[in-house]
């Protein structure tokens, strides 16, 4: 028996029709008019929409001190039914190794939702580099480096982003880099606290915009020289963003991603009395509301391709968690949960307000993260043959995010109080019904690894 999704009306990244999905062996066999019906089971989408599970390219398990897969549920209840996670390589083992074993000890049936692997280099070094080769042998055809993180294990210099560039391109692999510049970062860090000024709300002056800028335009430069694609990982400004549009428009294959929390929050949110603050403490920081106009502005065109959640539920959330940095905003952890609340967010305050299209919505949150993450169309598309990770979901619904719905394991909810418009229904992962009304209703640990194909999205102009 299959699963009949009736008269639905279904939303792509390109169009949008009224038409019936049958679903039999976790994959979508055929999308039509009238399909008969007969032995299976129908569930009726009239006046519903209905489009592809949301795919968050970005978001941390088990790293920069965030819980881990126990809490992945939260994925599927908001719709995402695939998430792209972040393998942090310890030092002394190879890449290859770390997404192995990081597999066997906190993935194989501890992830719900189906999840996609990104490397992260922590230990430069010839043979790290040449193991970049070896990458989509294990699945993983991206990999992140971070420019930012003076003195921290994470930092990596120009030489090996460099490098790493020149030899991800030989496996087609895609470099994406977190740019800031650490050492400026670094010394504003120290000044502002040496001057007592301790609080969150100074947080966003040791990390300033242009301190984004010029990492991102030296990172494309180096992969100018490389002859290498690249992808800029979350993009807070407009001065930023701009840099990635224009070497783009110039022929390169520079690309960007925003997050949620750049087009839903600004800088005041760190400024929040009672160390309210720190809830909103991320990597690079919350910009001023003139850069989160700019950030809507720049999905919609296409100068960002993505917007992932950064989700990062921070162990001992904000009682403990955050409160480490209660006397040096550089000591607060960075990130916060938001998987959960990032289709509603984009969905009510992009596609109901009217400043993208519903395609642009699927664009953004589903099609486009597949593609950056080589696991399209299996991921992010409705068609024959692809997986049947649906959203049936009803826009009419009206509602709040609360933090006793989150099932982040936080003690606080990023996008508490923001109200909601439309919420996804029935949530379908390859077939099985998995979250219902904002519910989770599945079974856990039953996420599989998507294996990512390299020569994804970054590298189609270097296919033309
Ligand atoms: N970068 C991220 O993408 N997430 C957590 C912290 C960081 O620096
Ligand atoms: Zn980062
Ligand atoms: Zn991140």
């Amino acid at each position: 028996m299959g699963l009949i999704i009736k008269n639905g009306n279904i939303i792509t990244s390109k169009n949008e029709y009224i038409a019936d999905i049958l679903v039999e062996d976790e994959k979508i066999v055929a999308i039509g008019k009238d399909l008969d019906i007969k032995g299976h089971e129908v569930v009726d989408a009239n006046d519903k929409f209905v489009f592809p599970g949301g795919v968050d390219e970005h978001v941390h398990y088990n790293s920069f001190n965030s819980l881990g897969y126990e809490t992945s549920h939260a994925a599927l209840a908001g719709g995402t039914t695939t998430v792209g996670d972040f393998v942090v390589q310890p030092v002394g083992v190879g890449l290859k190794d770390s997404i192995i074993n990081y597999k066997k000890d906190y993935l194989d049936e501890k992830a719900t939702p189906d999840y996609v692997l990104h490397g992260i280099i922590m230990d430069p070094s010839e043979e790290t580099v040449a193991d970049l080769v070896n990458m989509p042998s294990v699945g993983v055809s991206s990999v992140k480096l971070f420019m930012a993180y003076k003195g921290m294990p994470y930092y990596v210099s120009d030489e090996w982003i460099f490098k790493a560039l020149c030899t991800g391109k030989k496996a087609g692999v895609t470099i994406m880099v977190h740019a800031e510049n650490a050492d400026i970062i670094d010394v504003l860090t120290k000044k502002l606290i040496a001057e007592g000024k301790t609080e969150p709300k100074y947080f966003g002056d040791s990390r300033p915009v242009l301190s984004e800028a010029e990492a991102t335009s030296r990172a494309i430069y180096m992969a100018e020289i490389a002859n290498a694609p690249l992808f800029v990982v979350h993009v807070t400004n407009q001065k930023t963003a701009e840099i990635i549009r224009d070497a783009y428009n110039k022929g390169l294959s520079t690309y960007g991603e925003t997050c949620t929390h750049y087009l839903m929050l600004n800088d005041e949110n760190l400024a929040k009395p009672n160390f309210e603050g720190a809830k909103y403490v991320c990597n690079p920081p919350l910009r001023p509301q003139s850069d989160v106009n700019f950030m809507w502005e720049a999905i919609n065109k296409g100068w960002l391709t993505s917007v992932g959640s950064d989700h990062c539920a921070i162990m001992g959330g904000f009682a403990e968690g955050k409160r480490k940095g209660i006397n040096d905003f550089s000591k607060i952890p960075p990130g916060s949960p938001g998987v959960q609340d990032r289709l509603n967010m984009i969905w009510t305050y992009g596609v109901e307000t009217g400043k993208i299209t519903r395609q642009k919505f699927v664009e953004v949150c589903c099609t486009t993260p597949a593609k950056v993450c080589g696991i399209y169309p299996q991921k992010g598309e409705i068609a024959v043959g692809t997986d049947a990770d649906i959203v049936v979901f009803d826009p009419n619904y009206r509602g709040t995010v609360k933090l006793e719905d989150s099932l982040s394991s936080s003690d606080y909810c990023t996008y508490d109080g923001f109200e909601i418009k439309g919420i996804a229904e029935k949530v379908y992962l390859r077939g099985k019904l998995v979250a219902q009304n904002g519910k989770f209703v599945g079974e856990l640990g039953k996420g599989q690894q998507v294996m990512s194909k390299p020569y994804a999205y970054c590298y189609d102009k270097f296919k033309e």
